[in-house]
């Protein structure tokens, strides 16, 4: 999608397209999970998923390989190989895709905080690409953003030490323009990051076992290909695919012990919006937020996650032995996977109820209040009325200041915001503190902004200060960041 490839919409148009044009809600028929394609998205681009005639292919919910990264010499070394493949969703049908040592996504890279980790990536798609390390408390020369281009053919290194506390991660292309169909295409894999505070909680760390990863992702097909093609309107609106998958898989079940079963969830989506929770309608415990564990377990019975959020999560199976659950999104009625409790626990683990101390900086400590407006004109979107440009630097932030980021949404579509190289907490929504959920109050770096709304992050850079090199801060809705809602910060000495 080019920039200059779409006008923005009047407030009466999107009001049409909020009230009930688009969107994948009313695909229920077929197969109880909707996941059966020929839904009606409407007003143009992709129309709704053809699939191919010979059906999904039945799978066990796939788990992305565990690279624990090998010892060269003191520093743990994660290769990676950025490949074209051919995927199974379907049974008689393989699909053009990108794949991570796969064919589509890429591994989980387990990380120790404190170590010495290159991660490096092998470009070998035919097409330049970027990656970065989101969440990662790194430099900005190692943060995989526009200004460190991995051309075709060759590999470039992310080398830095872990430095923060345990959580879930990820890493994903941020191609100028083409973040978007990168993703898209599957280019994604999680970080787990573990501390010696993590090891000692007693926690499901079973990985694929009790402690299960999770790439939610929605898209459309075209007779089996995927079908990147948003319309002007699905751009505004998100991208919200017909058929949902975990992992690269469609419809695929999850064996499981009758235990706590822990979950870190990535939305992995271009821009859509989970609201995730199981069909038993049971509740569970939020246990971390995009960057840290919270400090203590939130019982909910759904989960809000808009595009690059990350949740872990521990729901208590032990009584639910040869049960069959779906773990599903409410917000479009799809099934992402469906669960088998038909094991017996060969282990037990009991939930903490105090998970980690998080330091809350204090905002009558901040010095100063930056405001980012998020809007969109003729032809692009935009921050503060500016569209993303390389070669302008957009902010300059002092090391080690205490600040207030005031993030307000004033279109009629949802966003979200995303800063690189740190993590922030929500302080206020719509002016108020008792707006903050509970299972906000925790380490972020992506927060959900509807439409017509505003969040205060407070905000502090540690570390890392040049200036010259900027990180990057944008809604995370891949088609907005890609027309231009993102703009560029340095961290002065
Ligand atoms: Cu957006």
């Amino acid at each position: 999608m080019k920039r200059r490839g779409f006008l923005a919409l009047s407030a009466v148009s999107a009001l049409a397209l909020l009230s009930g044009c688009g969107g994948s809600d009313s695909n229920t028929n077929g197969m109880g999970n909707g996941n059966n394609g020929n839904g009606a998205n409407g007003m143009g681009g992709s129309q709704g998923s053809t699939l191919p005639s010979g059906g999904i292919k039945t799978k066990s919910l796939p788990i992305p390989a565990l690279l624990s990264g090998d010892d060269r010499g003191g520093v743990k070394h994660y290769d990676l190989s950025l490949q074209k493949a051919q995927h199974d969703f379907f049974n008689a049908t393989k699909t053009d895709t990108f794949g991570i040592n796969a064919t589509y996504l890429g591994p989980t890279l387990l990380m120790q905080n404190g170590d010495e980790v290159s991660v490096n990536y092998s470009n070998n798609l035919g097409e330049l690409v970027t990656m970065h390390g989101h969440g990662m408390h790194l430099p900005p020369s190692m943060d995989g953003t526009p200004h460190q281009p991995i051309t075709a053919g060759t590999t470039w290194s992310a080398r830095y030490k872990v430095n923060q506390k345990a959580c879930t991660n990820w890493y994903h292309p941020h191609t100028m323009d083409k973040t978007a169909e990168h993703v898209y295409k599957g280019l994604a894999g999680l970080i787990m990051i573990e501390d010696a505070k993590s090891k000692g909680l007693d926690l499901p760390k079973r990985y694929g076992e009790d402690d299960i990863p999770l790439v939610l992702q929605d898209r459309f097909f075209n007779n089996g290909q995927l079908d990147y093609n948003p319309s002007r309107m699905q751009v505004m609106r998100g991208y919200v695919g017909d058929v949902f998958m975990a992992n690269g898989a469609i419809d695929a079940t999850l064996d499981v012990e009758a235990k706590e079963i822990r979950f870190r969830i990535l939305n992995g989506s271009n821009s859509s919006i989970y609201n995730l929770g199981f069909s038993d309608g049971r509740s569970f415990k939020q246990i971390a937020t995009d960057n840290a564990f919270l400090e203590a377990p939130v019982s909910l019975t759904r989960l809000r996650l808009s595009p690059a959020e990350r949740a872990e999560i521990v729901v208590d199976l032990s009584s639910a032995l040869n049960q069959t659950i779906e773990f599903r999104d409410y917000q479009h009625n799809k099934t992402f996977f469906t669960i088998n409790v038909n094991k017996t626990a060969t282990t037990t683990t009991t939930l903490p109820n105090s998970l980690t101390t998080l330091e809350k900086l204090d905002p009558a400590l901040a010095v100063r209040t930056r405001q980012f407006t998020l809007d969109g004109s003729m032809g692009s979107f935009q921050i503060n009325g500016k569209s993303m440009d390389v070669n302008r630097i957009d902010e300059s932030v002092p090391l080690g200041d205490i600040e207030i980021w005031e993030v307000t949404n004033t279109m009629m579509v949802d966003h979200n915001f995303h800063i690189h190289a740190t993590h922030f907490m929500p302080i206020e929504r719509n002016g108020s503190a008792a707006n903050v959920a509970a299972n906000e109050k925790g380490y972020k770096d992506v927060i959900f902004v509807p439409a017509n709304e505003s969040v205060k992050l407070i905000v502090q850079m540690k570390d890392y200060a040049d200036n010259s090199v900027p990180y990057m801060y944008h809604c995370h809705f891949l088609e907005h960041e890609d027309a231009g809602m993102m703009g560029q910060f340095v961290v002065t000495s």
